[in-house]
């Protein structure tokens, strides 16, 4: 039998069907029965009759978690899963989001804030040193930056990673599950003996982080041909899909990260950014638990171009992947 179809099955109505060849440039149909005010209109007016709409309270719960379980049940199947939404895994997402409107991509991160390690440069310093070429990112998200000659500044990391994060979320084919970890990988075994990584396992992070004193907390599974991981090199869960691959017998034992060399580090994490496992990628700093790369400290350039890299191997072994009809 074979797998249920990951990608939009056929459109349900006429509508739909347009909507979906338009590449989901749909325009949100607002059914509003209140007309919606500017805010010219409400501006120092507070005591004009100021009044928000009515509500009951289960009309915002139903909103919130008809939508979260019709998620969960959409990216149940899903084309790629990225682990990690930190400048590696975002800027993948990016990619694979402007390339493919028609693949399903699940990206799933430990933390409630998404972003990882990107939301300030170094020793908490602001400011965001990328090293060309990988201004061309920035040029291509339009972030602006200070040209320095060989490196450019973007006077927040905050702006580099929100504009990053806004734009992959603005993709309607694109799902974030925030404050959700990946807590092991599903794997198929073929005839050979090769294993293949077929989708990740899940659960809610503080479920996650209280396995060893709670009762038993199953987790969730998300079906996946595809799955990158950039869960980079430290933190609590940091470097998870590589540490997985080695009790896995996978991988013989971590490289573990060397020291800091910020011009051998991130020409190697680019250029070696690439498929661990059959249907697993890594990039980004976790990468350098795998290959024993250096760390580059607070220039943020690699992870950008890691990301790039993931996608477009990605897309390749996807292809692959439907070519054979093995999910
Ligand atoms: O920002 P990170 O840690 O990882 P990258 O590779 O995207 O970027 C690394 C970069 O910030 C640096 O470390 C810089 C360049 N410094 C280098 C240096 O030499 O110090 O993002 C990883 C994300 C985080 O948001 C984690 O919360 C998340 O991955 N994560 C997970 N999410 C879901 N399930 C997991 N098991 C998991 N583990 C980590």
């Amino acid at each position: 039998m074979s797998p249920p179809a990951a990608t939009f099955g056929e459109p349900s109505s006429p509508t739909n069907a347009a909507q979906l060849k338009a590449g989901f440039d749909v325009k949100p149909v607002t059914i509003n029965v209140n007309k919606s005010k500017t805010l010219d209109e409400l501006a120092y007016k507070w005591e004009e009759g100021f009044k928000f709409a009515p509500i009951r309270e289960s009309q915002v719960s139903r909103a919130m978690t008809r939508r979260y379980f019709q998620d969960l049940d959409t990216y149940a199947e899903s084309d790629i899963v990225i682990v990690g939404a930190g400048s590696c895994g975002l800027s993948a997402a990016y990619m694979l989001g402007k390339a493919r409107p028609d693949l399903k991509i699940a990206i799933i991160e430990a933390s409630v804030s998404p972003g990882g390690g990107a939301w300030l440069g170094g020793q908490l310093f602001s400011a965001m040193v990328m090293r060309k070429p990988a201004d061309a990112f920035l040029t291509d998200l339009g972030v602006a930056f200070e040209d320095e000659g060989d490196f450019v500044v973007v006077k927040h990391a905050a702006l580099f990673t929100s504009t990053l994060l806004s734009k992959v979320l603005s993709f309607p084919n694109i799902k974030l599950f925030n404050a959700t970890a990946v807590e092991d990988l599903i794997t198929r075994t073929s005839p050979d003996g090769t294993l293949r990584i077929a989708g990740v396992v899940t659960n809610w992070t503080l479920v996650t982080m209280h396995h060893d004193d709670q009762s038993c907390m199953d987790p969730n599974t998300i079906n996946a041909p595809v799955v990158i991981s950039t869960t980079g090199h430290d933190g609590p869960f940091g470097a998870f899909s590589v540490k997985r691959l080695v009790s896995m017998q996978q991988l013989d034992k971590l490289g573990g990260m060397r020291g800091l060399d910020m011009n051998t580090a991130e020409d190697a994490i680019v250029k070696r950014t690439r498929e661990i496992v059959p249907g697993l990628i890594v990039g980004g700093m976790e990468l350098s638990e795998v290959d024993g790369a250096n760390r580059m400290g607070p220039t943020f350039g690699a992870m950008a171009l890691s990301g790039v890299k993931a996608a477009e191997e990605a897309l390749e072994i996807f292809a692959e992947r439907k070519r054979q009809n093995e999910y």
